[in-house]
């Protein structure tokens, strides 16, 4: 298997290409082999559908351009591959909004809590003006933004006790994805936020250096957090999307022909991946829940008015707030 090492020295020596011809994947000296990268497992919803993009043009382009796609974490981190995607060295990167929030501050609407009411609300405002403007924004900073996928709605899971209302959470220290966002938000419902990379909180959890995390059933099922967290709180508080992007380096290298096709495909991967997603949400919370997880509902009124002053401060930002407001009228 292909170390991430290996990878790297790869892409950022004589270019990928090279490696991606001794790999036997590339038909023809003119072929383009696009890398890839997810921290998911094989099967997963996006993973999926960055293979379905692959054969699509693949079969487009009578073979003439492909993807490989490095899923489980094999390039490390999400915040690893955003870069490697920005100079060059990746040319595809699935990652969370809650990984690009820092650096990309319009991408905070996405990821701040009680903003979608439901995900085909969500679906609405990223099909909408909203999800273009914020594809759009990434161009500044070396990427391509070429479509959102679906995660789900996050809600706590721990090891400890069922969280009922914002006061059950006091003391606990709750694994976060690297965002200020997702930090505030645990911070201000009395846990501590411990923001953690995705492939260490299921570790993190079996040694007890953190009591709970916040995620949606897919992952918590494919990570096999379920094993380790028995209480699943269903405080549905953040709908944080996907985000697939492309090295804008590599795209702008590509003829444009080729350029409208790898954007076509992306876009008509979207309705693929909400298909593949709406499956395996289902059978991931009916098979955690027959592996015995006790599912509580919560209070949720209690945790909106426990980080309502949070939220509000975000949205202090006149950017935020026209955004917001873009959402709330398509709820
Ligand atoms: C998942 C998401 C991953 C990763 C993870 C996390 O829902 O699909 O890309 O961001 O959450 O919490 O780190």
């Amino acid at each position: 298997m292909l170390t991430r090492r290996r990878f790297l020295a790869a892409a950022t020596g004589a270019g990928l290409a090279p490696f991606a011809f001794a790999e036997g994947e590339a038909k023809r000296a003119s072929s383009t082999v696009l890398t890839a990268a997810d921290v998911h497992v094989e099967g997963y919803p996006t993973v999926e559908a960055v293979r379905w993009m692959g054969d699509t043009l693949a079969r487009e382009t009578q073979g003439r351009i492909g993807i490989r796609v490095y899923h489980s974490g094999q390039l490390g981190r999400e915040t690893d591959a955003i870069n490697l995607a920005r100079f060059g060295a990746l040319d595809v990167a699935r990652v969370n909004v809650s990984a690009l929030n820092n650096a990309f501050p319009l991408t905070d609407i996405l990821a701040l809590p009680y903003v979608f009411d439901s995900t085909e609300h969500m679906r609405r405002s990223l099909d909408g003006a909203t999800g273009k403007e914020i594809l759009k924004a990434f161009e500044a900073r070396g990427l391509v933004g070429l479509a959102f996928y679906d995660s789900g709605v996050r809600c706590f899971y721990n090891n400890r006790r069922a969280i009922v209302e914002p006061a059950d959470l006091r003391g606990l220290k709750i694994r976060v994805p690297p965002s200020d966002i997702f930090v505030d938000f645990v911070r201000a419902l009395g846990a501590n936020p411990t923001p953690l990379a995705y492939g260490e909180v299921f570790a993190a959890l079996q040694t007890h250096l953190i009591e709970g995390a916040e995620n949606n059933w897919t992952t918590f099922y494919t990570s096999r957090q379920f094993e380790v967290a028995r209480h699943w709180s269903e405080s549905l508080h953040s709908f944080a999307p996907e985000a697939l992007l492309m090295s804008k380096r590599r795209l702008d290298s590509m003829s444009p022909p080729d350029r409208a096709l790898v954007l076509d495909v992306a876009a008509r991967s979207v309705p693929y991946m909400r298909t593949l997603w709406d499956k395996q949400e289902s059978q991931s919370r009916a098979a955690v829940e027959k592996a015995g997880v006790q599912v509580a509902q919560v209070d949720r009124r209690a945790f909106e008015r426990a980080t309502a002053p949070m939220i509000e401060t975000y949205l202090r930002d006149p950017e935020l707030m026209r955004l917001h407001r873009q959402i709330r009228a398509v709820a």
